[in-house]
């Protein structure tokens, strides 16, 4: 036996396992699809979970749970069909923890979800759909009981994301400031009004309510009709601004490009992803939104490139360190291009302000 098969003989699974091979693109954990012989039986993920970056497994386990037992309850209220295909189901090992720790790596499995899809880019009646369903998630994670944690402290805060970057621009450590001089410029220039949601936080005017953030489009499963089965990586699930989600979806599905394209001329900001997008997410948060929440939601939009954009820069600064990278300069390609969808966003903040206004 193979060490990963030695991994996933600790899960409770059935059937008899043929292969283990890589799945997907993540740039934090590792992900691998298990094959297994029999036709009735399922397939399974596995993932290593990188605990650099996710330090305190329990924790994330348990909002995981937490937020899976949750969502099953309220599918099943409802009645909906097919519960399986819409909710993650996480294997227990031996002991009955959901990840299994082998003295140096911790892992996960889950069960494989079936005829699913996942997309690197969307059209606009995917967008939609995927509005509807990331308005569902925060809707019915509304009223969870548990107390969730921060499996990142500070994920989303702006501020936080800030002075990391001043922190890292301060060390300089492997001398990489010089050439990225004009990024942290434009991005200081910009500091004060993007840290606005933890302003609104503190004067008691936001609230935070419990988001997905990490709502990239390659994180939703949509089934053979297109239409949205779940969320998945639900690894960052915690309490946040509901900016989190509805702008980093904005951040990748209605970028013309991937947000590692190094060619700018590239990188567009596709409208009508945006207004999809935005009535989907309205038609199922609008009833629990507040209104300094729907006022600020171009805002949001504009947010998420430029938080994004500041952590690859620091990223690159620091000299690598935490997303992963195929090539020396890739985090520095990625930080440009957010910086162009930011630019491009700019442009485009009267007339979504404008959109959002006719849908109310
Ligand atoms: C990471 O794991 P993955 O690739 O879905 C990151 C997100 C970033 C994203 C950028 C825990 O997500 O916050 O937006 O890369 N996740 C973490 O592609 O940092
Ligand atoms: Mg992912």
């Amino acid at each position: 036996m193979n060490n990963l098969n030695l991994i996933v003989s600790q899960f409770n699974t059935t059937g008899t396992v043929t292969e283990i091979k890589p799945l997907g693109a993540g740039l934090i954990n590792d992900t691998y699809k298990v094959l297994t012989a029999e036709e009735d039986q399922p397939d399974y993920v596995l993932q290593r979970i990188n605990h650099a970056i996710f330090q305190d497994v329990e924790m994330l386990q348990n909002n995981i749970e937490a937020v899976t037992k949750h969502i099953r309850k309220k599918l099943t209220e409802k009645d909906e069909e097919d519960i399986n295909r819409k909710v993650l189901h996480f294997l227990p090992t031996g002991s009955g923890k959901t990840y299994y720790h082998d003295g140096t790596n911790y892992w996960r499995m889950m069960v494989f979800i079936p005829r699913a899809k996942t997309y690197e880019t969307v059209d606009p009646e995917y967008s939609y759909y995927a509005g509807v369903a990331f308005g569902n998630f925060q809707a019915m994670l509304a009223d969870i009981p548990d107390r969730l944690g921060e499996t990142i402290p500070d994920f989303h805060n702006m501020e936080f994301r800030m002075k990391q970057l001043r922190d890292a621009v301060a060390a300089n450590p492997v001398n990489r400031l010089d050439e990225v001089k004009y990024y942290i410029d434009e991005l200081e220039s910009r500091a004060e009004e993007m840290c606005k949601a933890e302003r609104l936080f503190r004067e008691g005017k936001l609230p935070k309510r419990v988001c997905h953030c990490d709502t990239k489009v390659n994180n939703m499963m949509f089934d053979e009709n297109g239409k949205v089965l779940c969320v998945i990586d639900l690894d960052t699930v915690m309490p946040s601004f509901i900016f989190s989600d509805y702008g980093d979806f904005l951040r990748t599905g209605a970028n013309a490009t991937a947000e590692d394209d190094p060619v700018l001329e590239h990188v567009a900001f596709k409208e009508d992803i945006f207004q999809a997008f935005t009535k989907g997410y309205l038609e199922s948060a609008k009833c629990f939104l507040l209104p300094v929440e729907i006022e600020n939601l171009p805002y949001a939009v504009a947010l998420f490139p430029y938080m994004q954009c500041v952590r690859f820069l620091t990223d690159y600064i620091n000299g690598d360190t935490y997303y992963k990278i195929k090539y020396p300069l890739h985090n520095l390609d990625r930080t440009k291009n957010q910086f162009r969808l930011l630019q491009c966003v700019e442009e485009k903040t009267p007339s979504m302000k404008a959109y959002i206004q006719s849908l109310l």
